[in-house]
């Protein structure tokens, strides 16, 4: 049989979209699945926002803004500007370019179209050769508990810009919701290559994916090897706000702490060279380490983690 070629990411935001950016540049475009989480979603202004899946997309078809980390680049700000006049909510930003996406994504679904349809017709539109999909057509939607209870997750992550302290998460829907149909076949199918979990949040980007009915079931079931990257970067992460949530959940603010939260799930580790210390604990769970530069900062980072990423799932299909 040909070396098995597909890879499956699971992706949150900036982050997670960084290294599928990585790695659609070392695969052959088709060969890449990136499913993005969608528990950030929300309604707004009679609007579906999707931002991870919209984060992936403006990534993989280099539209995205790379200062702010969401949205296009060049982006205007029009309609802020009249919705500002018109008194009308502000704190979540929708680029004029940006609304075009919401605008079509919205009418699509309220014809019926599901959000992988919809998502489809626009990364092919882009001219994405790689696959993007939802974690899932069904809604699930993250709220983050506090002491003054849940909070829906863009109140959180935006409106109160990650001020108040987390005491857990709620996915609402996961457990009536379906895993999305090509991400569940591609588990399953014998040309897997690796799956990899991108250095996103662990808890508000990978858990929801992870949740879905039947996802970990499949993941265990997989021929091929899963290997998450660590977000976590001397103790530190890159962007967001992870390591704030693993000190308000009672954990070490650590590369290790989160291979620790993905536990057995995983078949390799990657840490950064500055976590170099904490390779043998990450052996001590039953893991396989890898140290490598993890961190994104030019697009050759990104191929190279790529690379790095695949080389290791390689040599562990090997060993296994
Ligand atoms: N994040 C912000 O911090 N402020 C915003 O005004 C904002 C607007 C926005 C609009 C569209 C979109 O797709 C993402 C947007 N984000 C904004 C980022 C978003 O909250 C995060 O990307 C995710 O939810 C976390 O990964």
């Amino acid at each position: 049989m040909s070396e098995p070629a597909a890879i499956v990411a699971l992706s949150g935001g900036v982050g997670g979209a960084k290294l599928a950016l990585g790695l659609s540049r070392v695969v052959a475009g088709a060969e890449l699945l990136v499913v993005a989480n969608t528990g950030d979603d929300f309604e707004h202004l009679g609007l579906t926002i999707c931002p991870d899946l919209d984060t992936v997309t403006y990534t993989l078809s280099g539209l995205a803004n790379l200062e702010l980390g969401w949205g296009r680049a060049d982006e205007t700000w029009g309609f802020m500007a009249a919705l500002e006049q018109l008194g009308g909510e502000t704190w979540f930003n929708l680029g004029d370019g940006d609304l075009a996406l919401h605008l079509l994504r919205g009418e699509r679904l309220a014809r019926g179209d599901s959000l992988s349809s919809v998502t489809r017709a626009v990364t092919e539109r882009l001219g994405i050769a790689a696959r993007i999909v939802p974690m899932s057509d069904d809604p699930v939607r993250t709220y983050v508990r506090t002491a003054d209870g849940p909070l829906a997750f863009q109140h959180y992550f935006v409106r109160d810009r990650c001020e108040p302290a987390v005491g857990g998460f709620e996915f609402r829907g996961i457990e009536g919701a379906r895993p999305q149909a090509e991400f569940i076949a591609a588990l399953a199918a014998d040309d897997l290559r690796a799956v990899v979990i991108t250095p996103s949040n662990p808890f508000v980007s990978i858990d929801p994916i992870l949740e879905l009915p039947g996802v970990r079931r499949a993941l265990a079931d997989a021929a091929a090897p899963i290997i998450a990257v660590s977000p976590i970067v001397g103790g530190q992460a890159i962007k967001g706000p992870a390591a704030k949530m693993m000190a308000e959940l009672g954990m070490p603010g650590s590369a290790l702490a989160v291979a620790e939260h993905y536990g057995g799930l995983l078949d390799g580790f990657v840490l950064d060279r500055v976590d170099g210390e904490q390779a043998e604990a990450v052996a001590a769970l039953g893991l396989r380490p890898l140290v490598t530069g993890t961190v994104m900062r030019s697009l050759a980072d990104r191929e190279a983690l790529a690379r790095d990423v695949l080389a290791f799932a390689d040599a562990l299909r090997r060993v296994d």
